[in-house]
């Protein structure tokens, strides 16, 4: 008995040494060579790592820009992509930033929740020698060396395309001397598109002495606060004739408050509604006539950032600032056409 338990731990020993010299012959022959020299190593050094800090997921243009970006930095255009949400907290920004640095990516894209606050850290890139790129939204820096560039919109354009726009629908419809009561609902207080669109429209409204502005309130970009602003701002006052909404979602927010108070809206209701985004959904009720204009705020900006991006690798200028194309929609040029062409 003991003999052939002896002559099995020999075959067994033998079959060992033998699987061991294949094993190291295949290595030698560099049969696992692909597992070891992996493409995802050699991609990587080519790919050019680029860090996002995108603000949060207050609203639809915000998740549409989450996904421009997220659709423009992958690994087939050649990317390498850290994406961080800050949930709409400036801290969370700089800490995303902060991490970007220690790891040493090659660009930093961010969309500021606020316009102040970023010296240190943007100072902080800048001696790490990581170009920092603005999306959608602005900083209010001294030393503009402390970002390439911005990618966004022209707010400032956007709050006048609203006010000329109240000029001619009040002039169309014989009103452009009548007593007009207006409300405003802000998006994000201290955000540069809150700061630019209450600038531009508020630069029309100053030569219209008969435009009263009742009210103007932060109601931070979102449904839920929209409604809830305009629920106070419908208590309080009996006569509202125009709403200006900064944002699609605080838009439909206020339009939920307006319909449980019984006044109506659009293009043949009480309240005239001008809203900002041109958001799909929007834009159907602007067909509607439920919104009677939507400004458009194109969040479509991954492609102008990675354009950017490549003309710094190549060595060329760029501009400090560079203009989204946006339009503005109305019941008469709001088509099916349109509506199945928009990207978000
Ligand atoms: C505009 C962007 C604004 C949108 C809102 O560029 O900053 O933030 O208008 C979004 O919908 O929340």
């Amino acid at each position: 008995m003991k003999q052939s338990i002896h002559i099995n731990r020999i075959a067994v020993l033998l079959l060992a040494a033998v699987l061991l010299v294949l094993l190291l012959l295949g290595w030698g022959l560099g049969m696992f060579a692909d597992i070891e020299e992996e493409p995802y190593v050699s991609e990587d050094a080519d790919r050019i790592v680029v860090g996002v800090s995108q603000l949060g997921s207050e609203s639809m243009w915000r998740t549409a820009n989450t996904e421009s970006v997220q659709n423009t930095f992958t690994q087939q255009n050649g990317y390498f992509l850290i994406f961080n949400n800050a949930r709409q907290k400036q801290e969370n920004q700089i800490k995303a930033i902060r991490s970007f640095i220690s790891q040493r990516v090659d660009y930093i894209v961010f969309s500021p929740v606020v316009e102040t606050g970023w010296e240190t850290v943007l100072q902080e890139a800048k001696e790490a020698g990581i170009p920092v790129i603005l999306m959608d939204r602005n900083v209010d820096v001294e030393d503009k060396s402390l970002y390439v560039t911005c990618v966004g919109s022209d707010f400032v354009t956007e709050g006048e395309k609203a006010g000329h726009w109240l000029e001619d629908d009040l002039r169309r419809s014989g009103r452009a001397d009548e007593d007009v009561n207006i409300v405003v609902l802000k998006g994000t207080e201290g955000s540069s598109s809150q700061i630019g669109r209450t600038r531009g429209f508020f630069s029309v409204a100053q030569d219209h002495d008969n435009w009263h502005i009742l009210a103007q309130e932060y109601a931070d970009f979102t449904s839920a606060k929209g409604r809830e602003v305009m629920e106070g701002m419908l208590k309080r006052y009996s006569q509202i004739d125009v709403v200006v909404s900064q944002n699609d979602d605080m838009t439909f927010g206020a339009l939920e408050a307006i319909g449980e108070s019984g006044r109506s809206v659009g293009v043949n209701g009480d309240i005239t509604v001008i809203s900002v985004d041109g958001t799909h959904e929007a834009l159907a009720m602007v067909a509607d006539g439920v919104i009677n204009v939507d400004i458009e705020c194109n969040p479509d900006q991954g492609e102008y950032v990675s354009d950017v991006i490549r003309m710094l690798e190549n060595g060329e200028q760029v501009e400090k600032q560079y203009y989204v194309d946006e339009d503005v929609f109305t019941i008469d040029n709001v088509t099916q056409d349109v509506l199945s062409k928009r990207s978000y």
